[in-house]
């Protein structure tokens, strides 16, 4: 049976050297580190991922920015308002919510904000930056993960990795931080021929595709470290993510849970990333 890796417990653990830190900071340099969240829409899983973005930074002692658009903003307006953004001193930290409406080109917006305001680390500078391993921002999602992994005690170094998912946000970044620690790494998507052979071989399998019960127990290798990103909605409505948690945790060495897993993570790196760019535009990080 596999041990539950509590995303709750480690997130808490970061959000609270990061709330010391932020104390010390103000008293330093009397800054207060300022997030500026904006939300197009009326996504009802964005507006909750949004809402513990706001609270997490009342209880770290930042200042909370949070611009809610309607569904009818136009591309110009909201590229207007994070050049405004970008221009605000009081502003360390910018976060378009994603998934954006249809209507707005999604890369552009990235590209407007500005790299030392991206606590995202989605614009291309970001990303290259960590291609090269010189980065100051690690994407949250998964910067988290490795924590997350880290908690375990596992070593990353040798070990066969797959990360099941591609994207910009997740897949791709996962596999660098993986590589970054000397894993072997191997990335799955749609048309990768045996899915199921790929995840069998992993040491560590990290599922971020948006499908529920994707991964199920006859994938998984006796005794991996198994991280579900996925956040989905079954027909009760209920969140899971993309493992067959309850049949994979009988193989599985360590499983993080859906809900209490990798997205309180995510939100408490955005808080380190946040604090980070606070100290880089006070002068404190170079
Ligand atoms: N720009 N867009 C941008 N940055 C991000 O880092 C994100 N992401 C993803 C979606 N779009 C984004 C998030 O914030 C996913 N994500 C996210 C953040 C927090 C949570 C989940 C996803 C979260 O708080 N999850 C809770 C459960 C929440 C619920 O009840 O629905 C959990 O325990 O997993």
């Amino acid at each position: 049976m596999a041990a539950l890796i509590n995303g709750k417990e480690v997130s808490a653990k970061v959000r609270e050297s990061v709330r010391l830190e932020t104390e010390e900071f103000k008293k330093r340099t009397g800054v207060t580190p300022g997030l500026a969240v904006i939300l197009v829409g009326d996504d009802p899983a964005s507006k909750i991922y949004v809402g513990n973005k706001k609270k997490a930074c009342l209880e770290e002692g930042f200042n909370s920015f949070e611009h809610i658009l309607p569904e009818s903003t136009t591309e110009t307006e909201l590229l207007e308002l994070i050049k405004k953004l970008n221009a605000d001193p009081a502003v360390h930290g910018i976060l378009c919510q994603l998934p954006l409406p249809k209507h707005i080109n999604e890369r552009a917006v990235i590209e407007a904000i500005s790299p030392e305001k991206d606590v995202d680390a989605f614009h291309p500078q970001n990303v290259g930056r960590i291609m090269t391993g010189n980065y100051k921002f690690l994407p949250c999602t998964p910067a988290g993960i490795m924590e997350l992994i880290h908690s375990t005690g596992i070593s990353v170094s040798g070990k066969r990795c797959t990360v099941v998912g591609r994207s910009n946000i997740v897949g791709k970044p996962m596999a660098m931080l993986l590589l970054h620690e000397n894993g072997t790494v191997n990335i799955c998507h749609s048309k990768t021929a045996d899915l199921k052979a790929e995840c069998l071989r992993a040491d560590i399998l990290v599922a971020a595709v948006g499908k529920a019960k994707l991964i199920t127990e006859d994938m998984v290798k006796e005794g991996a470290v198994v991280i579900d990103v996925g956040m989905n909605r079954n027909e009760q409505g209920k969140l899971c993510g993309d493992v067959d948690f309850e049949n994979v945790s009988k193989k599985a060495s360590f499983i993080t849970p859906v809900p209490g897993g990798v997205g309180p993570m995510t939100i408490a790196m955005l808080m380190r990333n946040t604090l980070t760019a606070a100290k880089t535009a006070a002068g404190e990080i170079s």
